[in-house]
């Protein structure tokens, strides 16, 4: 007689976090459903979540360890020898070129790892590995940085309070695709419908008009690329001459608001117009809407990350809500707690975080990945042994040509994936990891980002298939090759230990109850009143409204406008990227369902008039060539875009994937290949990489004749 079972679980790709029941038959998972029991997600989940039954089962996941051999061929091996020949290898590159030749990066899918980054972060310390990459400059490394500057913590990210809100402004968000980043936040779409549906209103300020408008809720502002900091120079201008900001209030709270008021004295609506591409009427409008409007929340996301100055924009947003006083309030934005209120383990100073590098002054912690390739290719100690896990720097980092040369010098990679990535093609030895349902796990990720945050445990809901592990395994497996001390070595290892003091300390919570039954504990939602007492850690625990670790990014961003100006009317394109819901980064390319009604490929959206004017229609195969690089695609016409803007969903480019069936027989462009790497190609302050408003050019790829 066969058994079935139905598990909670939730789901980890994606910050909501939405719970899940898993079907399995013996021994095998067999569905995954919206929980409809669940307190907070209340049987929301998206059809990517539910497809990752697929991604379970997909026949070209990694199942056994693999080396390659010298003719490049792939072969199984067991745990112990792919271990001899991590350690090997590894021993040699640092015996010969000392520990700083060692580096790692992190990808994405480790946010949403409560064991796997835990244990990951401890091996690499005690490998004395020296450099280390992430996602993170792809993605959001502003943020860090200016929340650090304002708040005195990284980990200060306040959040719109949908359920209050009366006006919301969403810069560079998409919801309808992404479910929103930075904010955890069940349905999204639904909770924003509700809200518009009692009155708010929300503007989503995007050079595109993106798909959540279309869905009934609020209106776009269209924006020219790379341009949001003048944007929001030019609203707080304006709202400072209304009289809106709550210079009471600042004194109380804030200091060097004198600096802010000298930032925005030039750019008025008036004066941004013509480089922002927002009318000078709107932005008053938008003013007056945000004066006359106690409950005013703003949110913003990627599209300002990817600009050039994306930490002065999100200094800006911080700046909207706090020095107008909808900081903290009902209605505005509040910084949520989660199981763990982490302000103050995010603490420190701008003015600190910076190590003198030979390729210049840099921020501690994540290096610009747009410098990998340079680290390995440039270096006067080049890396030369690298561990990637869960991350596809080949395709996700500007600059793949020149990645795949750096990778090809290595002496050893080692990546740790569920698939054979583009990246783990190139590495000396793959490491198969467990996917989500396959190994327990806490939701970690949107501690401090949650508007109703919860804490779930869940266990593996099935075995590892074939030979599986994961991370934290691993991570230790490789610490006791290496002769280091390793849980391994103890009798019944425990990796939960610090999560079980951390959820005991940040809200009483004893981890064998959440894992007696698996079911979700909804903890306090935020709360108006605690910010300026508990979340703000400053020296001297005031909101610093002009940092002066900005003064060569103020500098630098004066230089920008006059190159902006300059650049109007040059008669180049300006490329975007965007996200859709049937590709997460570049691991959902290998699951026939996401292909489904023509979903093959990546085509470049083109605003009509541009078409027009370029004389291109739908499926014409065009290439895009930037000041970087060049690529080849097909044309979709989009009048959902500004003129002058094209976008291209990024996460493709499978031909340097062959081993992912689906992905490699449709494999898109690599956007990332018209993006600038090396000397200014991220943001001083923060290391973000430069991923938005790049000029390109595009022509037929027909040749004439
Ligand atoms: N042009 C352009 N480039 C972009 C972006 C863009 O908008 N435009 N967006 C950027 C953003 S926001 C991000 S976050 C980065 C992402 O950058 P990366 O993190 O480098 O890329 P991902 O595609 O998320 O890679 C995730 C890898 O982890 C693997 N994986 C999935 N689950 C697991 C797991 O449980 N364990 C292990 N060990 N591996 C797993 C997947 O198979 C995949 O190979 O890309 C960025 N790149
Ligand atoms: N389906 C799906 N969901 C995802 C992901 C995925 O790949 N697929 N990735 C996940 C990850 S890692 C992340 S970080 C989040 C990201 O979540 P979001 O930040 O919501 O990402 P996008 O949906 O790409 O929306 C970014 C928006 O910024 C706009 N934009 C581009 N340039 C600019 C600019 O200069 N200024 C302004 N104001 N807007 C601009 C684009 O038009 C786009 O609508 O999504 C997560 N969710
Ligand atoms: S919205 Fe995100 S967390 Fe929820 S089911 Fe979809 S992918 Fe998973
Ligand atoms: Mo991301």
């Amino acid at each position: 007689m066969g058994t079935t079972r139905e598990i909670s679980t939730f789901c980890r790709i994606c910050e909501p976090s939405c719970g899940l029941v898993a079907r399995v038959e013996d021994g095998r998972l067999t569905k995954l459903s919206p929980d409809r029991a669940h307190p907070v997600t209340k049987g929301f989940s998206c059809h990517k979540g539910l497809a990752a039954v697929d991604l379970h089962h997909d026949p070209d996941r990694l199942d056994h360890p693999q080396l390659r051999s010298a003719d490049g061929t792939w072969r199984d091996t067991g745990w112990d020898e792919a271990m001899a020949e991590v350690a090997r290898r590894w021993r040699a590159v640092v015996d010969t070129h000392g520990p700083n030749s060692t580096a790692a990066y992190i990808g994405n899918p480790m946010a949403f790892n409560a064991l796997g980054s835990l244990h990951v972060g401890q091996m690499l310390r005690a490998l004395g590995v020296r450099r280390s990459f992430s996602s993170g400059t792809q993605d959001c490394a502003n943020k860090f940085v200016a929340s650090e500057a304002v708040f005195g913590s990284s980990n200060v990210h306040p959040i719109p309070d949908l359920d209050h809100t009366d006006l919301c402004l969403v810069i560079g968000e998409n919801p309808r695709a992404s479910q929103a980043s930075f904010y955890s936040i069940p349905n999204v779409l639904g909770s924003m419908r509700r809200a518009a549906g009692r009155g708010a209103r929300f503007v989503f300020v995007n050079p595109r008009r993106i798909e959540t408008p279309e869905q009934g809720i609020g209106d776009t502002v269209l924006i020219r690329p790379d341009t949001d900091v003048w944007f929001l120079a030019a609203l707080l201008h304006e709202i400072d001459r209304l009289g809106g900001f709550r210079d009471e209030l600042v004194a109380r709270h804030g200091r060097h608001l004198d600096g802010l008021r000298r930032f925005i004295a030039p750019y008025s609506p008036d004066a941004t117009e013509a480089v922002t591409g927002v009318p000078a009427d709107t932005v008053r409008e938008l003013a007056r809407a945000w004066v006359d409007t106690p409950r005013a929340s703003v949110h913003a996301s990627t599209g300002i990350n990817m600009g050039r100055q994306g930490t002065l924009a999100y200094w800006l947003v911080h700046m909207l809500s706090f020095v107008t006083g909808r900081l903290d309030v009902e209605g505005g934005n509040l910084k949520s707690d989660g199981f763990y209120p982490n302000a103050r383990s995010g603490q420190g100073s701008l003015e600190q975080g910076f190590v003198d590098t030979e390729f210049g002054r840099l921020r501690r912690g994540s290096l610009p990945g747009t410098l990998m390739s340079h680290a390995i290719l440039d270096s006067d100690e080049p890396i030369r042994a690298m561990i990637v896990v869960a991350g596809n720097p080949l395709l996700s980092i500007a600059g793949q040509q020149r990645l795949r040369k750096a990778f090809e010098q290595l002496e050893l990679l080692v990546v740790i994936d569920i698939y054979p990535s583009a990246t783990a093609e190139l590495a000396h030895v793959v490491l198969p990891s467990t996917d989500m349902y396959e190994r327990d796990d806490l939701n970690i990720v949107n501690i401090g980002t949650s508007a109703v945050p919860f804490a779930q445990y869940t266990p593996a809901v099935v075995e590892p298939a074939a030979d599986r592990k994961p991370e934290w395994w691993i991570a230790h497996r490789v610490l006791q090759e290496l002769g280091a001390p390793s849980l391994l070595d103890d009798e019944s290892p425990d990796p939960w230990a610090k999560w079980r003091h951390m959820l005991a300390k940040g809200s009483g919570l004893d981890l064998a109850d959440l894992q007696a039954d698996g079911q979700a504990r909804v903890l306090p939602a935020p709360e108006p009143g605690r910010f300026f007492d508990q979340q703000v850690h400053t020296v001297d625990g005031l909101v610093d409204c002009c940092p002066p670790g900005f003064a060569a990014a103020l500098e630098r961003c004066t230089a920008l406008w006059d190159e902006t100006r300059a650049q109007l009317g040059d008669g180049r394109l300006r490329l975007i990227h965007r996200r859709d819901a049937w590709m997460h980064n570049t691991w959902f390319a290998n699951l026939e369902r996401m292909k489904r009604r023509g979903r093959t490929s990546n085509p470049l959206g083109l605003h009509p008039d541009d078409a027009d004017r370029l004389g291109l229609s739908d499926g014409d195969e065009v290439v895009v060539t930037s000041d970087h690089g060049e690529v080849t695609t097909t044309v979709e016409v989009d009048d959902a875009l500004m003129a002058g803007v094209v976008s291209m969903v990024h996460g493709w480019g499978h031909t340097a994937s062959p081993r992912l069936r689906v992905a490699h027989e449709h494999p898109g462009a690599n956007p990332n290949a018209l993006l600038p790497i090396g000397e200014g190609s991220f943001e001083p302050l923060s290391s973000q990489a430069h991923m938005t408003g790049i000029p390109v050019d595009v022509r037929p790829l027909v040749s004439t004749g």
